[in-house]
């Protein structure tokens, strides 16, 4: 199966996951492959662009960790403006302990994460145990799971053999896993969602070894499914242009692809 080819409605009807099938069908009817990085440090504020872009967005990716004023407030209206435009919650955790300790980072502690994101990312250095322990909280809770694969960062050591232990972790457990955060495709499963990072139009890179490509680029050359945006966005004049801009550019070359 070529999903590269595939129409996401297509796609639809070769997955079995029903995280995976929700996305894409939130894809197909927004006209959308675009997740916002809310890397921002109030709540007011990710919730002020958040209602701004929802519209244009597939998911809205956290980093929970770094908002100085959270509660469950905050979270509990994150989840209310998903409903509101209709795209999945992404905490990007990157998990990297042993199963039994990031089960507790995963449903406990002040963030509670099991209890409002959709979806979370996990590092595969711990093996695939670090998987089944998230897994044993998630799945009852209709959840899932992203393992980053590869790094859009000058100098990952997550390549190669690495990133094909990720696939295989990945395919063991499709019942949770529902794709990558990868700078390639990694297989043609149409389950897995592969998930970009490091995607901005106008810069190439940052101070700290962050290193951009652009949305055409991420989706047609390189095969992947969906863009993540954070400071592209977020540091325009112009935000909401911007997020229309990305949605724009990222859904233009998923067209040009199934041409
Ligand atoms: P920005 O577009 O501002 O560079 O933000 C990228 C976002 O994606 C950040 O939240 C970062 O933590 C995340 N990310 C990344 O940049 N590269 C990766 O390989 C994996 C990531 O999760």
């Amino acid at each position: 199966l070529k999903t590269q080819v595939m129409s996401y409605s297509e796609r639809i009807t070769h997955c079995s996951h029903p995280l995976t099938r929700k996305l894409l069908s939130i894809m197909d009817k927004k006209k959308t492959n675009l997740c916002l990085s809310a890397d921002l440090t109030s709540s007011q504020a990710i919730l002020s662009i958040v209602d701004k872009v929802g519209g244009n967005v597939c998911m809205v990716k956290t980093h929970v960790d770094i908002v100085e004023d959270f509660s469950q407030d905050f979270v509990q209206k994150l989840v209310q403006l998903s409903e509101k435009h209709d795209f999945m919650i992404f905490e990007d955790r990157k998990f990297g302990d042993i199963g039994h300790t990031v089960q507790q980072q995963y449903k406990g502690g002040m963030y509670k994460i099991a209890d409002w994101a959709d979806i979370v990312t996990t590092h595969v250095v711990p093996g695939s145990g670090v998987v089944r322990g998230l897994k044993e909280v998630g799945l009852s809770r209709q959840r899932g799971c992203v393992l980053v694969a590869e790094m859009s960062s000058t100098g990952t050591l997550a390549k190669g053999d690495y990133s094909k232990a990720a696939v295989r972790i990945a395919h063991e457990n499709k019942d949770f896993v529902i794709g990558f955060i990868c700078q390639s495709n990694l297989t043609k499963d149409p389950d897995l969602i592969h998930m970009t990072p490091g995607v901005r139009l106008d810069v190439s890179g940052d101070a700290l070894g962050q290193q951009y490509i652009s949305p055409s680029s991420a989706i047609r050359d390189l095969h992947t499914d969906i863009i993540i945006v954070g400071r592209g966005i977020l540091t325009a004049d112009n935000p909401v242009a911007m997020a229309e801009q990305y949605q724009e550019s990222g859904y233009h070359a998923y067209q040009e692809l199934l041409t």
